[in-house]
């Protein structure tokens, strides 16, 4: 193999749309519980506990790297994991999500966060550097969640469908909201600036929620927290992608809050995700999940339109418009992996 064809300079030289043999591919989710060895691996170990062992974050992260052959892993763990390190006690609840015990509704409690020292994270620091040595190659994506999305659980105290109080926050209290984001901004941006030091070779922030916000909100309370974690990271070297659900009137600002690469959902093709964020930003996606449990030539077929999309893109990495569904046969994913390599190949 030729240096630039080697996975890691593959998928770092797609996220920077730079030419490519191939479009490379990995899945959001791609390690859980579509993969048998995944529940065996987690069997009787919260899933908090399992992101603060290095060596079980490391076979976590490789199950699907060695099944799929996918040019991406991406490290296990959870957006809300540094929460818990700042002073949040939060736990992961099976079938449920993040649950915190005290949900922050005013100012007193934003005033109660700590700020994220480095040092509280040398499990994730141990975990990246071993699962990099491990990997030989296939390049690591570190992750954060956006302030937006970290405030939704802290505010709302676990999942939400209207996000109410978080937006009763930003309207009622802005400087309240305002303080509590640019605390998760910080703790966002240390989140990363630990995997990158530890050898990540790209970064994502996960601004799941942010797609219930309209565009003028969005630029007014949500942006500039966002930019401050990606600007803080435009001189480590490593391409940050930026994604969220349902965020099709959202994907110019998301890209000029400091996006290499602009994650996309199935919603909106890629052929005006492209237009939305201008050239010189990279796009990934955007395979409907639950399109998996269709016969293959369906599968196929949609593959290979999403890559027909993606045709005027600066640049575009592979995924699905969301997380793999648990119920995934993981054989399909495979056989996605094989076809996109196959049906991309220049
Ligand atoms: O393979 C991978 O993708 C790596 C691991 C990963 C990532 C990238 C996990 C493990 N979580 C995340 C990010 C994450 N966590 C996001 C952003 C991605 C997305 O939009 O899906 C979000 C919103 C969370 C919060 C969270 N953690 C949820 C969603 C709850 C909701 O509001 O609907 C859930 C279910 C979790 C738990 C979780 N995180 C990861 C796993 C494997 C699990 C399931 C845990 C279990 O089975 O016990």
């Amino acid at each position: 193999m030729s240096a630039s064809n080697t996975p890691e300079a593959v998928f770092v030289r797609a996220c920077r749309g730079q030419a490519v043999p191939y479009t490379p591919v990995w899945f959001m989710r791609q390690a859980g519980r579509s993969l048998p060895e995944y529940r065996k691996a987690r069997e009787g170990i919260a899933m908090l506990d399992a992101c603060r062992r290095p060596d079980l974050v490391c076979e976590l992260t490789l199950q699907p790297v060695r099944r799929h052959v996918v040019d991406a892993a991406i490290l296990f763990s959870d957006i809300v994991l540094p929460l818990a390190e700042i002073g949040v006690k939060v736990e992961i609840v099976a079938g449920v999500g993040p649950v915190v015990a005290e949900p922050i509704r005013d100012e007193a409690a934003v005033a109660k966060l700590r700020p994220l020292l480095p040092e509280r994270l040398d499990y994730v620091a141990e975990a990246v550097r071993l699962t990099v040595a491990e990997l030989s190659g296939t390049p690591l994506i570190g992750f954060a969640g956006a302030p937006f999305t970290l405030a939704s659980y802290l505010v709302e105290g676990g999942p939400s469908r209207q996000y109410e109080r978080t937006k009763a926050m930003m309207y009622r209290w802005p400087d309240v909201w305002h303080a509590l984001c640019s605390q998760l901004a910080e703790t966002a941006l240390e989140f990363l600036r630990v995997q990158v030091a530890a050898g990540v070779s790209a970064v994502q922030l996960f601004d799941s929620w942010a797609g219930a916000l309209s565009e003028a909100d969005y630029r007014r309370f949500v942006m500039p927290h966002s930019a401050h974690v990606l600007r803080g990271l435009s001189d480590a070297g490593v391409p940050r992608i930026h994604f969220g659900l349902g965020t099709g009137h959202l994907l110019a600002p998301m890209a000029q809050a400091g996006a290499d690469v602009v994650g996309v959902d199935w919603r909106t093709p890629l052929s005006s995700a492209a237009q939305a964020v201008g050239s010189g930003v990279a796009l990934q996606g955007n395979l409907e999940p639950a399109a998996l449990f269709a016969p293959w030539p369906v599968v196929e077929a949609e593959v290979r339109r999403v890559l027909e999309e993606a045709g005027t893109a600066t640049g575009h990495v592979f995924n699905l418009g969301h997380g793999v569904l648990p119920e995934t046969d993981p054989d399909v994913l495979t056989r996605v992996v094989a076809l996109v390599h196959e049906a991309s190949a220049r």
